[in-house]
């Protein structure tokens, strides 16, 4: 068994510096448009067997030091009672948004082993097969609530900041379901067996502090606070989230995530005494080998101080990327970070 991301996590010494992926598993491998071409993206969200073969793809591929579990942030809404299409080219839709205190009301805060078993059973297969650790993972609430309210993806999220100025008790009451709902799900994952869990807070960046601390943040403590119980690392990532570092570095989680937008150096120092995870910008997958492989030993330079660094990209890998040079990048971590 590969620990070495786990020992990472904890902040502690490591023969290399680990590296996995933020969205290893997808669209930019062609592995895996082969499994997609036969069936829709929530069908295969749903299929056990067809998860974990596209979960492994990357880590065979590339050589990486964790697995991420194959599902979407938006199962878990889907669970809760709020009908889910994704239409190719479009992402997810809503068809019915939460505009009401009624509208909540339909919401329920489910079972995840009776309703999502899927995804615990592709946690304990998983487990069975993988020589890397596994992470789990839901959407933070603020991230999940902004597609029911907004019913898809949103660039201004009118509706959204609409509802936190004009209804913040509806608000609230909406964040507050949707984190009783994370923590079951969260905690039905570390059962499963998840070896570490992250938080995806793929929209937090488009909060002032102060919101964020008001409407954001007590919820992903509160999320954090009931998982520590498990001893596993947990990770937070709030996308766009470099004006928001001293406030997530409250939030419970072990490991923060890093986008692209900061410096590793700045941040770890803010950081302290807990891991951090990234940040190099997915883009720069792009570039040269050579190129490529010298921004990649800067960043690993940068970030010799830190307590545990794990190796990631600033945000997800684009659909676009060769996976040749994602392998590169593998590699290149590996070489360079080996002592
Ligand atoms: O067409 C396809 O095959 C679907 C594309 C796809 C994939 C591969 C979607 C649709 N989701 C996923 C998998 C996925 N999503 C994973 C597991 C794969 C891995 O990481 O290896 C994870 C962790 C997610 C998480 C997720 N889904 C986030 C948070 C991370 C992030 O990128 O910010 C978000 C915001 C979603 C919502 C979502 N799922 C899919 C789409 C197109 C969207 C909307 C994104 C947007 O609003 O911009």
């Amino acid at each position: 068994m590969n620990d070495t991301f786990l020992k990472a996590c904890r902040g502690e010494q490591t023969d290399y510096t680990p590296i996995w992926m933020m969205r290893q598993a997808g669209r930019y491998l062609p592995e895996y448009q082969k499994v997609r071409s036969n069936v829709t993206f929530l069908e295969l969200c749903k299929k056990p067997e067809l998860c974990v073969e596209v979960t492994l793809q990357p880590i065979d591929l590339l050589g990486l030091d964790a697995a991420i579990l194959f599902s979407d942030i938006l199962i878990l809404m889907e669970a809760m009672g709020a009908p889910l299409e994704f239409h190719d080219g479009k992402g997810p839709i809503f068809a019915e948004t939460i505009k009401c205190q009624a509208d909540l009301d339909k919401l329920i805060v489910p079972n995840p082993d009776e309703t999502i078993g899927f995804v615990m059973e592709t946690i304990r297969l998983l487990r069975n097969e993988l020589k890397v650790p596994l992470i789990g993972f839901a959407g933070a609430p603020f991230t999940c609530a902004t597609y029911l309210i907004e019913g898809g993806s949103s660039k201004v999220f009118w509706e959204t900041k609409k509802m936190m100025f004009t209804n913040p008790t509806l608000f609230h009451n909406l964040m507050a379901k949707i984190t009783d709902a994370t923590i079951l799900y969260l905690d039905a994952q570390a059962r499963a067996g998840a070896q570490a869990l992250q938080l995806f807070d793929s929209w937090a960046g488009i909060l002032a502090p102060v919101d964020f601390e008001t409407f954001a943040l007590p919820y992903v403590q509160k999320i954090f606070s009931a998982l520590q119980k498990y001893d596993i690392p947990l990770i937070y990532f709030a996308n766009n989230g470099a004006t928001l570092l001293d406030l997530s570095v409250t939030s419970g989680a072990d490991v923060i995530g890093l986008d692209w937008r900061i410096n590793i150096r700045d941040a770890i120092k803010k950081v302290g005494k807990k891991a951090v995870q990234g940040n190099i910008d997915p883009f720069a997958l792009l570039l040269p080998k050579d190129e490529l492989r010298a921004r990649i030993g800067r960043l690993l330079n940068a970030a010799k101080d830190a307590h545990g660094h794990i190796f990631n990209l600033g945000h997800g890998i684009h659909q676009f990327t060769p996976p040749d040079q994602a392998k590169i990048a593998v590699d290149a971590v590996h070489e360079l970070s080996s002592k």
